[in-house]
């Protein structure tokens, strides 16, 4: 059977550590394309050699010519500005529109049928260009930020309780901006639910030091955002397609109608299959998680009005 194809547009920090994850997980080929002379290359080359350490036989190229993504099954898209101190995702919206058009005109030339995961911030309003650009179907187009906004609360929660993380399963939905909604009602450690476990309040500043999660690193960093954990959710999403998993995970997916949401992407509940988006999942949420997904969702719209304007401007 011919190895799978997997081309990560971007070789910063999130698109080299994709690409040493694809490497050490067997997931297939790698392309890794770039716009800077070298660093694809670069970071390619580093990856090959060590191949015979890790035992792995997977083939991994940098490019700059789109041409190399030709038929991939998979697309990662980290292309754009990261975030800096200061700066929220929103504040890289104009510059990251231009760059995320171009990728998706590329991405629809050549690779049309791969299954496309998006990294790029501001996430939500960015996930919507790629669908619009492409022209994909829905449920090839999603976006990465609930498999890692989930992930940052579960290990606060397991750090909290001093339990495995593997004991721990949470779901973090809505936009990935401040106003994310850490999904109390289905948080539960080893079955038992977490308000059980947790007080109110201390449960409270967990669920604030989540929403901030993001900006946490980036103020530690000070010269770019998180990698590690982004990288590792978009390989825990490309896995679940790639393998058939039907895993439900939470994604950013295109809305028609689903939470009375229509016509956005928004980080709701998903399975994950060989068929992309399978289906999203409706859970029932309590009357104040359905209020934060309102306030999420019209954060989420503004945003992508916003979009609309940088892009009309551009035009
Ligand atoms: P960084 O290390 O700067 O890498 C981005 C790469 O994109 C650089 O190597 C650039 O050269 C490249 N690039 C710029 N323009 C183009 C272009 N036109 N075509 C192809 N490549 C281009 O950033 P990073 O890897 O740390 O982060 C990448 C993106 O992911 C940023 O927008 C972050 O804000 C975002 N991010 C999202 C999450 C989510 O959970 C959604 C988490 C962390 C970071």
């Amino acid at each position: 059977m011919a190895r799978k194809k997997i081309a990560l547009i971007g070789a910063g920090n999130i698109g080299g550590t994709l690409a040493h994850l694809c490497a050490l997980k067997g997931l297939g080929d790698v392309v890794l394309y770039d716009v800077i002379d070298g660093l694809p290359q670069g970071k390619a080359l580093d990856l090959l050699e060590a191949g015979p350490i890790e035992g792995y036989d997977v083939n991994i190229i940098g490019t700059m010519s789109y041409a190399d993504i030709q038929g991939a099954d998979v697309c990662i898209v980290t292309a754009g500005l990261a975030r800096k101190p200061g700066m929220s995702r929103d504040d890289l919206l104009g510059i990251n529109c231009k760059i995320m058009r171009q990728v998706s005109e590329n991405i629809a030339q050549y690779a049309p049928n791969a299954f496309v995961i998006v990294i790029t911030n501001p996430l939500d309003a960015m996930v919507t260009l790629t669908k619009r650009v492409t022209g994909f179907a829905k449920n090839k187009v999603v976006g990465q930020a609930g498999v890692l906004d989930s992930s940052r609360y579960r290990t606060f929660i397991a750090q909290e309780l001093k339990v495995s993380v593997r004991n721990v399963t949470a779901m973090v939905l809505g936009g990935h901006g401040d106003d994310m909604v850490p999904v109390r009602s289905y948080c539960q450690v080893a079955g038992m639910p977490i308000e059980r476990l947790i007080t109110a309040q201390r449960l409270e500043e967990i669920e604030n030091r989540t929403r901030q999660a993001g900006g946490e690193i980036v103020a530690l960093l000070k010269t770019g955002s998180a990698f590690y954990s982004p990288a590792s959710a978009a390989i825990q999403m490309a896995e679940a397609y790639l393998y058939d998993k039907k895993q439900i995970l939470p994604c950013a997916a295109y809305l028609e109608g689903e939470y009375g949401i229509n016509g956005v992407y928004f980080g709701v509940p998903v399975q994950v299959g060989a068929g992309g988006v399978e289906r999203v999942i409706e859970l029932t949420l309590s009357e104040k998680e359905k209020q934060e997904m309102q306030v999420s969702v019209s954060h989420v719209q503004e945003l992508v009005a916003a979009m609309d304007k940088v892009l009309a401007a551009s035009a």
